[in-house]
């Protein structure tokens, strides 16, 4: 009788340690679901902080470039342009379409593109940074 409990003992601490180590990695692995699944942090959306509503098109400004620099639309896409860059920048049309003005850090600019077409843009403050919209 004694030895059985000494057994049951030893049985129930490793059960109790068992289940503390699978609770460990089950918890851990939650929280990792949790911060991937989180809203405007999947790896395909660039803007992290940002959770754009359903449709909408978020172009990231970072490092002097536009991300993604070409984008295709369909029309009545609201696109909005984020600036990540400590520098300022503007989203401007080449066609005078659409213009942010200048963007401070995490700014944003949002234009509805109904009409299909191509709009190129650049940035006023660096113009060799180019990007363009279709919207097809
Ligand atoms: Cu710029």
């Amino acid at each position: 009788m004694k030895t059985i409990n000494k057994r049951n003992a030893c049985l129930f601490i490793l059960l109790v340690v068992v289940s503390v180590v699978f609770a460990g990695c089950t918890a851990s692995d939650a929280d990792h679901d949790h911060a991937m699944t989180m809203p405007g942090k999947t790896a395909d959306n660039p803007a992290a902080d940002y959770q754009p509503a359903q449709g909408e098109v978020v172009i990231e400004i970072e490092d002097f470039v536009f991300k993604p620099a070409e984008v295709s639309v369909a029309p009545g896409t609201k696109v909005t342009w984020i600036n990540k860059d400590e520098a300022p920048h503007t989203a401007t049309s080449n066609d005078k379409i659409f213009n942010s003005g200048g963007m401070d850090t995490d700014d944003k600019f949002s234009f509805v593109f109904n009409d299909k077409g191509e709009y190129p843009y650049f940035c006023a403050l660096h113009p060799h940074m180019k990007a363009i919209i279709t919207v097809k």
